[in-house]
């Protein structure tokens, strides 16, 4: 079955759509838009996450219901995703009914199996984290981030994590890309060495969450509610076949999850244990991006450094902005969001390198072949330069198809690839000087030459790049008169006779 599942993690709604929360859903769009490229039935899951006490307070300080609080947040994170013609499938809230009856019937299972039992809780817990911490993890009374914690003594649920560590282990070792980065993978495989305890499934602090079954004073721990969209957007209770078409099945699993560093641990090893409880295949990929700074400082709130997304591309782009996002730095690793550079890369990249050979290549289309394009076949074996374009488009080309490369999120890599290329065709139309060819009447073969060798390289970049920049290559792919054919068109000499339009130039350079 020819099916792709892509998800993000589901955003707290106490905080709005920053850089980080954009760039992750940028990148899963990146993946979910090649692969529909690639011709496979895609399902790109993101959402919002809506319980828990933190949720609670931030409803409370507002004088308002946690209900009407989120569905306030909610709606202006899927809005912004919209504005930013991100292409998602489905958007969960962890509020609606399709996720508490998956969430109840997943934690059943798991109450079946012997897997949960009620023990009583104490310990140092951190709201905003919404984690717990020992007393030996805290550095002065606090977090290691120095946020504040409580002291808590309560009964609680807790999840049988340890049982499961071995087979985890097992599954981590035998599938090496399973975690990634690699750096990842072996952070999680050196805790997994650590002595690991159960896990404290359920609270009786707070009430906004779904109650516990058979014993409502407990609500359900955020992490094992939050997981659990993954599965119930699936709805697998009414829809077995969706279901396992996106879930995939043990020997083919389907589901990558794309998730910050910090929450690496839930999603590789929590989540993981707990459907090995419940009895459902793992997913196929957990991969952990790294973070941006912003002008050299750590991002937040108070600071009011944050990256608003929508008001920022509206001032510079969409493509401009996610092209940035992955063009300097490998997903695995931080970044540093600086305008300089952003400024650097777009003008480099977009209008000098792409824009500039668009505008060259289609005006001189237009001037000197009536607009013809792609009505010879280009001989590259007559051309030196040609033939090294060539070259190098294949090879991208076949690495671009293997899917390995953008499934593991090297978007770096062949983002590099194609402005490499564009550089060497710009080279190629300077040398070649065409604007001169066009006034020779004996050149004529060797000015169409040039062109269609020009417009064909244009063509190939865009369709490797339509995921990334997917606005501008529309455009582009318009002006060439070529449709977008999907994964059959990518090979050189796939373009089809056509008639050029040419414009404004396609990105202006920013000052
Ligand atoms: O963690 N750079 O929600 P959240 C890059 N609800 N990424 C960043 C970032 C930065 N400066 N700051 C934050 C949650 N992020 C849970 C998830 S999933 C079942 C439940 C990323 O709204 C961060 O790494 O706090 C995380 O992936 C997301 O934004 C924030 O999620």
């Amino acid at each position: 079955m020819n099916s792709f599942y892509i998800t993000t993690p589901i955003y707290y709604v106490n905080d709005i759509p920053h850089l980080g929360t954009a760039y992750c859903t940028i990148a899963a769009d990146v993946l979910a838009r090649y692969e529909r490229f690639l011709g496979k039935d895609v399902y790109f899951l993101t959402g919002t996450d809506e319980h828990g006490e933190k949720i609670q307070e931030a409803a409370e300080k507002k004088g308002t219901t946690p209900q009407k609080f989120t569905d306030e947040v909610s709606k202006h994170f899927r809005d912004t995703w919209e504005k930013l013609n991100i292409t998602f499938d489905d958007f969960i809230r962890t509020t609606e009914d399709r996720h508490k009856k998956t969430v109840l019937n997943l934690i059943q299972k798991s109450l079946n199996k012997g897997d949960i039992y009620l023990g009583q809780y104490e310990g140092w817990y951190c709201v905003s984290d919404e984690t717990f911490f020992t007393e030996s993890q805290l550095v002065n009374g606090k977090t290691p981030d120095g946020k504040e914690v409580k002291k808590i003594k309560e009964e609680n649920y807790f999840f049988k994590l340890s049982k499961y560590v071995p087979l985890l282990k097992e599954h981590i070792k035998k599938n090496p890309d399973f975690i990634l980065p690699e750096s990842k993978r072996n952070e999680v495989l050196s805790f997994l060495e650590e002595e690991i305890r159960d896990l404290s499934i359920s609270r009786t602090t707070f009430n906004w969450g779904i109650p516990f079954p058979k014993n409502p004073k407990h609500v359900i721990y955020v992490w094992f509610d939050a997981l659990t969209n993954y599965v119930s957007a699936l709805d697998p209770l009414n829809n077995p076949k969706k279901f396992e078409k996106f879930w995939g099945t043990e020997k083919n699993p389907k589901a990558i999850h794309l998730v910050g560093k910090d929450i690496l641990r839930f999603h590789a090893v929590y989540w993981p244990c707990f459907l090995m409880s419940v009895g459902l295949p793992l997913p196929k990929r957990i991969f952990a991006h790294g973070w941006w700074t912003i002008e050299g400082q750590k991002m937040s709130k108070s600071l009011g450094n944050t990256i608003e997304p929508i008001a920022f591309t509206e001032q510079y782009g969409q493509d401009a902005f996610r092209l940035f996002l992955f063009r300097e730095f490998s997903m695995g690793h931080d970044g540093d969001f600086n305008l300089k550079s952003f400024k650097e890369r777009s003008n480099a990249d977009l209008a000098n390198n792409l824009g500039n050979l668009v505008s060259r290549t289609l005006n001189l289309i237009d001037k000197n072949r009536e607009g013809i394009v792609f009505d010879k076949p280009i001989d590259v074996n007559s051309d030196a330069a040609v033939l090294e374009i060539y070259n190098e488009f294949n090879k991208l080309c076949d690495l671009y198809k293997t899917t390995d490369v953008m499934e593991k999120f090297e978007f770096h890599k062949i983002l590099t690839d194609v402005f490499k290329i564009l550089n060497l065709v710009n080279k190629f139309i300077e040398l070649k000087a065409p604007w001169h060819l066009a006034k020779d009447a004996t050149k004529k073969e060797e000015l169409a030459f040039v062109l269609n060798a020009s417009a064909e390289a244009i063509r190939l970049s865009s369709l490797i790049l339509s995921p990334f920049i997917p606005q501008t290559v529309n455009e582009i792919l318009k002006r060439l008169g070529q449709e977008d054919s999907g994964i059959s068109a990518l090979k050189w000499g796939a373009g089809k006779k056509s008639k050029v339009t040419h414009g404004a130039p396609i990105f202006m350079r920013l000052q």
